[in-house]
């Protein structure tokens, strides 16, 4: 299998935690890709007609993407460890969901300052963006805490995902203030060899 990536994606970072925590990391080879929405490039447009990455490359079926999908397909392929039975999937999946919108919005706040031509950005979107992970942060503060201390799942790791990206691309914000418990989650969390070999650059 192929893996179209970048090392700051925290989508990508997502897949190759799962690959390395359930032991696939020999199984696909990660082919490297650029680009914007506004120029694909070398996105992997013929594979996923989004041009977004991560992309999965397989050789017995179609690609599959987003990272969802890919996530719990390499689960599945290696088991099943990282998606609980009963109710608590219901929860791991929205945690994840809300991991994944912290990403979403960070990444559109990064094309608006570095893609977007400085003439035409809107600080008031920008808010707006940051305005969504706060909430979710806030939420993750307030009731999420015991999940994530709980046993490993994909909610944690893209938490864990999400909070990196926010401390590469916007660091000034500061996620950490006010967000103890959070923070001390990430502390530990981020320890974990997965993560610690996959910060972004
Ligand atoms: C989001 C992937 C994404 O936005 C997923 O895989 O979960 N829902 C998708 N990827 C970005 C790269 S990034 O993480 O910075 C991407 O491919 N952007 C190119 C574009 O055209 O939006």
């Amino acid at each position: 299998m192929r893996l179209h990536q970048s090392p700051a994606s925290p989508f990508v970072r997502k897949v190759v935690v799962v690959l390395k925590e359930t032991g696939q990391e020999g199984d696909v080879a990660l082919v490297t890709a650029t680009g914007t929405p506004v120029n694909p490039d070398a996105m992997p447009v013929a594979l996923n007609p989004l041009g977004k990455i991560p992309t999965l490359e397989r050789d017995d079926g179609p690609a599959l993407y987003d990272s969802r999908v890919i996530c719990r397909y390499l689960d599945d392929r290696a088991g099943g460890k990282l998606y609980p039975a009963g109710p608590r999937l219901w929860e791991t999946l929205t945690l994840e969901a809300t991991a994944d919108g912290i990403s979403d919005a960070a990444v559109l706040m990064r094309y608006e300052t570095a893609v977007r031509p400085a003439d035409r950005q809107w600080p008031d979107w920008l808010d707006g963006q940051w305005a969504k992970i706060a909430r979710s942060l806030d939420a993750l503060e307030s009731r999420w805490i015991s999940h994530l201390s709980g046993p490993l799942d994909i909610g944690q790791i893209a938490v864990g995902c999400a909070l990196g990206y926010l401390d590469f691309r916007h660091a000034a914000r500061d996620w950490r203030s006010g967000r103890p418990a959070l923070a001390g989650w990430y502390a530990a969390f981020a320890t974990r060899p997965s993560m610690a070999a996959t910060a972004p650059v």
